[in-house]
């Protein structure tokens, strides 16, 4: 018998394994994503904002096969909004997604195509199925690492064009040390 070849640390989030590649974006790749630009100007635009983890053992484009990644988005804010990723439509428009929380607080935005948009609570143990044309982010909320898994099809791509033209009709801001979505 074979031992296993990829490993998953479920109290940290770490991947381990062949075809694990990690990406990261600082602060300056969200430049459009906050909506307060004079605090974002004043802010350290090369801090890491997040760090995806992606088991990438398929092409991106091939169908048929699935991606596995984690996603670790760091506690921090541009004025009162907190960071988040930058969020995306998949580019084959009708393919679904599973996230689940590992670690930490946060929101995930969810909008259709029309803009309207809601918020489901993220923590450990949280599931979330995010159906085909519904645009997604996730927000960090908390005080410390907001860690969450994903799963997605190898074919669905990444469509961040339509949310740098229009962004999310909603936000999620720290009022009275507590997170409203606005
Ligand atoms: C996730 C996201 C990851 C980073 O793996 O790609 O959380 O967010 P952005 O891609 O919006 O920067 C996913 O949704 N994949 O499809
Ligand atoms: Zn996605």
């Amino acid at each position: 018998m074979e031992q296993a070849k990829l490993f998953m640390n479920f109290q940290n989030g770490l991947l381990q394994g062949q075809a694990v590649q990690t990406t990261q974006r600082v602060l300056k790749d969200l430049k459009g994503c906050f909506s307060d630009s004079e605090a974002f100007e004043e802010s350290d635009l090369s801090q890491i904002v997040y760090e995806v983890q992606i088991h990438a053992r398929e092409t991106e484009g091939k169908e048929g096969g699935l991606f596995w990644g984690v996603s670790c988005v760091y506690p921090g804010k541009v004025g009162n909004e907190y960071f988040m990723t930058k969020g995306h439509f998949h580019l084959q428009r009708d393919t679904a997604e599973y996230y689940f929380g590992i670690q930490g607080e946060g929101v995930l935005l969810l909008m259709d195509e029309s803009g309207k948009c809601r918020g489901e609570k993220v923590k450990a143990g949280s599931l979330h199925y995010i159906p085909g044309k519904i645009a997604h982010r996730l927000v960090n909320s908390g005080n410390g690492n907001l860690l969450v898994g994903a799963c997605w099809p190898s074919n669905a791509g990444h469509d961040y064009g339509s949310i740098a033209q229009n962004g999310f009709s909603k936000r999620v801001f720290c009022m009275d040390n507590s997170p409203k979505l606005v």
